[in-house]
């Protein structure tokens, strides 16, 4: 008999709340749930094939353990465990703790708790190192922030904006969008705003989906947002068209600012970033003349060069213009099952970013992520430089650092290099291949979950619990589950916020989440009984400033003005951009694409024939024309690290000089031959040791230089 079951998507970071049908443990079809207040019945290609990837043949249904001749054996999980924690005991004792390190990637985020299990693991360890993709993904927004200071009472969201600008995202592929723009249903989403009369300015070197739709998009050279920001922000200062009650209550460093942008002329912005001089200005002129607006900004800006500077001008841009919630307004999310906590019309933090926490042995780089964790940018480095505290274990939770971590080369290295390299993932993939041990990991309709991630960016306060509502075939787990198992081998605690986990005998997955959501302002329970989900209304008015508290918003940032100052001295070349030591003739773009999620799903028959088959190097006719080649064709493509081949595809939406690649796909050098199918990996490109951001580590994964030639079929090394 069919059965109609309630659910969300954990294919990607939405949540779209979907109906299942199942028949005898099987997945029949799924389909968006209308009755989701959250979503209202939204799904993209990814959610309606979960049907696929749940019974997915290439599915891990045990655990592995590598054979001395390379092959992978299945074995029993609590065997697996055991094993790999007499490993890590052999390590920890000696080598010390610090070498015992997790790498939480995507999937630890998408299920709920598993962060909160992953440090309250390392601390009941007693080992610093953690680490998770939001190092690698937008870490200058958390510098940013660090040093020019949060507002406590939130942002304009793009429902309260009149105007909204975004900076290198596109929530209509990526359901992302950056602090202001939730990620439910985009492209409704702001259609809707934008009948209301919402006006959209887009910076994006490339025509991306919200660009097309933007009243004024402004298409700027790969890695040249600091230069426009700037520009942007002088001409805003210059009209005095910012918002003066607000800087004077709030901001200091304005001075400070007007002389350190004053250099970055309409004249200068358009040579430097081939944006005309009338569009930024008339941009800067609607941002600045709406009674309320926004900026935000995604990956584009993160990846490129300069992340720190850039997330810290759309920060100082934001505060210049008083795109805040004020005194008296509701808070459009207070949380559902967070803590209460007050919501105050006042700066937070800034100054400087804190250097109290774990140092790491590279790059002078410590420990900066609010969650305490360490910046993955130089994990690699610690596996592989010798010494006291050298990483020398990693388990990897639902992620992918073969194709993921900044510079390629270096990260195959220093896997290969470990003493013990474990991960938890549904399928073999580029890294778990050179695992010692792989866990099969339950996919999302076989687990107890509650969608903690968005749980302060959706929209509204809404909140969806659910239940397992199939059985998984096979010795398969949840993340959380070898993070008790390995801490209870190991004799340690892990201390949840609704107290220490049970260790004599393993917790339900109910009882998991009582612990993880003990103290929220909406009961579990109470999440518990509304299959759809529901909205939790809070009447959450944002409260005055606190007497005598007179922290200000660090427009005028001492390291923002010295590195305005470096842009602002750097080589620029005739047809505009920064002009590198070496001569390339192309920029390299980060992007995302809908049908697939970093290295997840493409190996769903549905996104094949959608023609998703590889991430092909998007390109304009004029560059295919001088290269000789055309759609379908393999280029090379070479930084000043390495080389990756592509399959070039033609498109009006970048300009001549600039390609435009997904990441996460391919695998090692070895099968690069196979990039018609299984696509390359941009991230080889990166060269970390060369470029990286102070702090974070990042190396420039966009706006990277590159140079392309036209190159045979590729055939098999050896052949
Ligand atoms: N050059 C370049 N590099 C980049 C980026 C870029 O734009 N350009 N982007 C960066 C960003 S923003 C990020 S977030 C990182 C992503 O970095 P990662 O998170 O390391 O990479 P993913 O490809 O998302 O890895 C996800 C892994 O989880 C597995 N998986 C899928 N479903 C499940 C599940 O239910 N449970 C478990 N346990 N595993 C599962 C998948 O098979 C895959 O192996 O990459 C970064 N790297
Ligand atoms: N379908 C799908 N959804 C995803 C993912 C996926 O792989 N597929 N990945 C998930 C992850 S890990 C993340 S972090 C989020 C990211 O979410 P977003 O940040 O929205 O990611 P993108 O869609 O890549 O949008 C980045 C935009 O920046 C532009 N860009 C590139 N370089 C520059 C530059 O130098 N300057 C400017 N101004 N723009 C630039 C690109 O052209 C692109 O349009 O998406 C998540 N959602
Ligand atoms: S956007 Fe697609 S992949 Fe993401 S949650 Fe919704 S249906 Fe799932
Ligand atoms: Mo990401």
């Amino acid at each position: 008999m069919v059965e109609t079951k309630k659910s969300f998507c954990r294919m990607c970071h939405a949540f779209c709340g979907v109906e299942v049908d199942i028949e005898d443990n099987r997945v029949l079809a799924v389909r968006g749930d209308t009755d989701n207040a959250l979503s209202q019945g939204y799904t993209c290609i990814k959610g309606r094939n979960m049907a696929v990837q749940h019974h997915h043949p290439d599915r891990i249904r045990s655990a592995l353990k590598r054979t001395p001749d390379g092959n992978f054996e299945p074995i029993p999980s609590e065997q697996a465990m055991d094993e790999v924690a007499a490993r890590l005991r052999e390590i920890i004792d000696r080598d010390g703790r610090r070498a015992v390190a997790t790498y939480n990637g995507t999937y630890a985020f998408l299920y709920g708790g598993l962060l909160q299990i992953a440090n309250a693991w390392h601390k009941g360890l007693g080992s610093p190192s953690m680490y998770t993709s939001a190092s690698i993904d937008q870490p200058g927004k958390a510098i940013a922030a660090m040093r020019h200071g949060t507002w406590g009472g939130g942002n304009v969201q793009v429902e309260q904006a009149d105007v909204l600008m975004m900076v290198g995202t596109n929530p209509i592929a990526s359901m992302f969008g950056g602090p202001r723009f939730a990620p439910t249903n985009p492209a409704k989403r702001l259609r809707d705003e934008q009948q209301r009369g919402m006006k959209l300015v887009v910076i994006d070197p490339r025509k991306s989906d919200v660009a097309k739709r933007a009243d004024i998009h402004l298409q700027v050279k790969p890695g040249e947002d600091p230069t426009l920001l700037a520009g942007i922000i002088r001409v805003i200062i210059e009209e005095g068209i910012y918002d003066g009650d607000f800087c004077a209550a709030h901001v200091e460093g304005f001075e400070e600012l007007s002389d350190a942008v004053r250099k970055f002329t309409p004249e200068y912005v358009e040579q430097r970033t081939g944006v005309p001089a009338q569009h930024m200005i008339e941009a800067a002129r609607l941002f600045a003349g709406a009674a309320l607006s926004g900026a935000t900004s995604g990956t584009g800006t993160s990846m490129a060069p300069r992340s720190n500077l850039t997330e810290q001008l759309v920060l100082t841009l934001n505060s210049v213009c008083g795109g805040y919630l004020r005194e008296g307004d509701t808070l459009p999310n207070p949380g559902t099952l967070t803590p209460p906590r007050p919501f105050r019309a006042q700066a937070m933090g800034g100054g400087n970013v804190p250097q109290a926490g774990e140092r790491s042995r590279v790059k002078g780089i410590g420990a900066y992520m609010p969650g305490g964790d360490m910046p993955t940018a130089i994990l690699a480095d610690e596996i592989l430089t010798p010494g006291e505290g050298q990483v020398r274990a990693l388990i990897t939770f639902g992620g992918n650092p073969v194709v993921a971590w900044p510079d390629q080369l270096k990260a195959i290295d220093a896997l290969n290099s470990l003493d013990l390299n474990v991960a938890v993932d549904i399928k073999m993939s580029a890294s778990t291949k050179l695992c010692d041990y792989v866990f099969g990991a339950k996919l999302g309709l076989e687990r107890v979950d509650v969608g903690l991630l968005g749980d302060g960016w959706h929209p509204r306060p809404f909140q969806q619990y659910a239940p397992a509502i199939i059985e998984a075939e096979g010795d398969v787990i949840t993340e959380w589950e070898l993070f008790w198992g390995l801490a209870k081998r190991l004799g340690f605690d892990i201390v949840l916020p609704g107290g220490p986990m049970p260790m004599d005998q393993k917790p339900t997955g109910d009882e998991f989440f009582d612990l993880l959501c003990a103290g929220s302002r909406v009961p579990l329970d109470e999440v518990r009984k509304h299959p759809s989900g529901a909205i939790f209304p809070a009447d959450v008015k944002i409260e005055s400033r606190e007497p005598g508290h007179d922290v200000r918003l660090k427009v005028g940032h001492p390291e923002l003005l010295a590195e305005l100052r470096d842009v602002r001295s750097e080589p620029v070349s005739e047809g505009g951009g920064y002009a590198p030591d070496e001569q390339f003739t192309h920029r390299l773009i980060s992007r995302r694409t809908l049908e697939v999620y970093s290295s997840s799903a493409r190996d769903l028959p549905a996104v094949k024939e959608a023609g998703v088959t590889t991430n092909f190097a998007w390109m304009n006719a004029i560059d295919l024309a001088e290269l000789g080649v055309s759609s379908g064709d393999v280029v090379e493509i070479t930084s000043d690290r390495a080389s990756i081949l592509g399959v070039v595809a033609e498109t009006d939406d970048v300009p001549s000089g600039v390609i435009s690649m997904s990441h996460a796909w391919g695998d090692v050098p070895e099968n690069d031959h196979l990039v018609r199918t299984n696509g390359a990996p941009t991230n080889r490109l990166v060269n970390i040791d060369k470029h990286w951001e102070p702090y974070t580590g990042m190396g420039w994964m966009s706006a990277i230089p590159v140079n392309v030639r036209a190159v045979p079929d590729p055939v098999p090394t050896g052949s």
